[in-house]
């Protein structure tokens, strides 16, 4: 028998894709469309093993509530602390550095946003198209706040699901493309930004549509999954240090989520912290601007001009 090829109905092509490991031009082709599908990043083995972690979670996991989570679909967070595998999915380095690329711009660090396994089942209607950048309510169009990774854990088919993606409708109207049913299967992932008009697709197959979001938000913001009460000290402290600063124990220079005036990962030491006094922490040009702006009130020469 031959191998068996996996059809893609949505016209999403692969032909002229960038390959697999090359960072920069997947991060051209998110910023230019909106999104991007890289094909065979995960091997089977990772993908398998984490659908086996999560079956049970998924299993006992009632379904949701509200027009936007659906009613026929289920969702729970806090993945990393489910799966020992997800560090892989979530800490990727390629997907990292182009996270990195859309982001960095205009954060200092950016964080991890959220973790969401997902499951689509028969019967439910399509997600009302959206921004995931709205649930903030900051000005729009001059930065993008937020990059979505979609991994798949079974196949993802117009009939069951796939995420509909509209494609350059960021920061714009819906665009004059026709919207792409990202069609992948386990192993594959998708990735869109936060400004990208898009929905989960509706399930009319027979088999429900599985799959884990992974997202990153510039670090200034509020995550949307509240990380630091998902993974408090006494299980963050089993984390990489890496995975440990990308879900929220870092600071963001200057000085921000900071614990009695250090970085938060002080609480991830094993002897216990108390009576800590406070150091900055702050970038390098906001270290020479506060030098000079203190020499010169020293000198008697006092800046009109805060202290940014
Ligand atoms: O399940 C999907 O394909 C997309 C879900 C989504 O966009 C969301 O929940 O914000
Ligand atoms: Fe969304």
């Amino acid at each position: 028998m031959p191998p068996e090829v996996p059809q893609y109905a949505s016209g999403v092509t692969t032909l002229d894709a960038p390959s697999a490991c090359d960072a920069a031009l997947w991060l051209q082709r998110l910023q230019q469309d909106g999104y991007c599908i890289i094909r065979g990043l995960l091997s089977r083995d990772l993908t398998d093993g984490l659908i086996a972690d999560l079956a049970e979670r998924f299993e006992r996991t009632p379904f949701c509530e509200g027009d936007f989570y659906g009613g026929r679909t289920k969702r729970f967070g806090g993945v990393l602390k489910r799966s020992a595998r997800a560090e892989a999915l979530v800490r990727h380095p390629m997907i990292l550095e182009i996270v990195q690329g859309v982001l960095g711009p205009y954060c200092d660090r950016f964080q991890l946003n959220l973790t969401q396994a997902l499951q689509i089942y028969p019967g439910q209607d399509a997600q009302p198209p959206h921004r995931d950048q709205d649930m903030w309510g900051g000005a729009k169009g001059a930065m993008e706040y937020l990059v979505n990774v979609m991994w798949p854990f079974s196949p993802y088919r117009r009939e069951n699901g796939a995420t509909v993606i509209y494609p350059q409708s960021h920061n714009t109207g819906p665009g004059d493309a026709p919207p792409v049913f990202a069609e992948m299967d386990p192993g594959d992932v998708l990735l869109f930004l936060g400004s990208t008009l898009h929905g989960g697709g509706a399930n009319i197959s027979d088999a429900p549509r599985s799959g884990m979001i992974v997202s990153y938000s510039l670090g200034w913001l509020k995550p949307y999954e509240n990380q630091w009460l998902v993974y408090p000290p006494e299980v963050a402290r089993a984390f990489s240090p890496a995975l440990a600063r990308l879900v929220g124990y870092q600071q963001h220079r200057p000085n921000l989520g900071n614990y009695e005036g250090r970085c938060p990962s002080v609480l991830l030491e094993d002897a216990p912290v108390d009576f800590l006094g406070a150091v900055d922490e702050l970038l390098p040009h906001q270290q020479e601007a506060l030098r000079a702006k203190r020499a010169a009130m020293r000198g008697g020469v006092v800046s009109p001009q805060p202290a940014e």
